[in-house]
């Protein structure tokens, strides 16, 4: 099954059916996959367990046949039961060495944070890439913390050594700016789930990346 990090690629897509204009997530999830997008985060938040299991279990199918690393956001549960490459959990979920007792040594675990302590805590937790954000203010996420801005991703990039992804809102116009902060992988939901064109989107943000990784110093 691929394993892919952030930083092996450009683009993490994370899913988000609120945003995505009345399109069902495999639909969403379709789009991504054929726009060449690798690393594909399913993050729901309300919806029955059920639900949520059976769309996962779809999309690990239509991830593998892509060559595309799975994730599941929060339920540790339902990325065991549909065989996901791995589990993203935040500051707020249950601590990542408990996740990886459960999940075992292969799967991926990231973790999000938010500031230097953070990103150390997960360096030593065993996280196998951390979330670098919100670096701008966001609508997706509720109960989000204030937009550490450039200064927590300058920061990571000179002196963590895991695979990190910069997220919060993170757009076509500004992934430039991003990447040449030093993120050779950015996170995005509402840019790329919420687009009419999403294989337009992800063009669009993936030329932005590279342009921004060739304007570094
Ligand atoms: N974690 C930090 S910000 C965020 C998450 C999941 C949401 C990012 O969404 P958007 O629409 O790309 O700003
Ligand atoms: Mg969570």
């Amino acid at each position: 099954m691929p394993r892919i990090l952030p930083g092996e690629t450009d683009i993490y897509a994370l899913t988000d059916a609120r945003l995505s204009l009345g399109r069902p997530v495999l639909e969403v999830a379709r789009a991504l996959l054929d726009a060449g997008v690798r690393l594909l985060q399913y993050r729901e938040k309300r919806l029955p367990a059920g639900a949520m299991l059976e769309e996962c279990r779809e999309l690990r199918r239509m991830t593998r046949e892509a060559g595309a690393c799975f994730i599941v956001n929060d339920y540790v549960d339902i990325a065991m039961l549909v065989g996901a490459d791995g589990v993203h959990v935040g500051q707020d979920d249950l601590p990542v060495p408990e996740v990886r007792r459960l999940v075992g040594p292969g799967m991926i675990i990231g973790l999000s944070t938010h500031s230097p302590e953070q990103a150390r805590a997960a360096v030593a937790s065993g996280a196998d890439y951390i979330g670098v954000g919100p670096i701008f203010a966001t609508q997706t996420k509720e109960d989000v913390v204030a937009p550490v801005g450039f200064a927590y991703l300058d920061w990571v990039a000179w002196h963590i050594r895991l695979p990190f992804v910069a997220i919060g809102g993170i757009k076509a116009w500004n992934a430039a700016d991003v990447a040449a902060h030093g993120a050779d992988c950015c996170a995005l939901v509402s840019e790329l789930v919420g687009a009419e064109n999403i294989g337009a989107a992800v063009d669009k943000v993936r030329e932005a990346i590279k342009a921004g990784k060739a304007a570094r110093g």
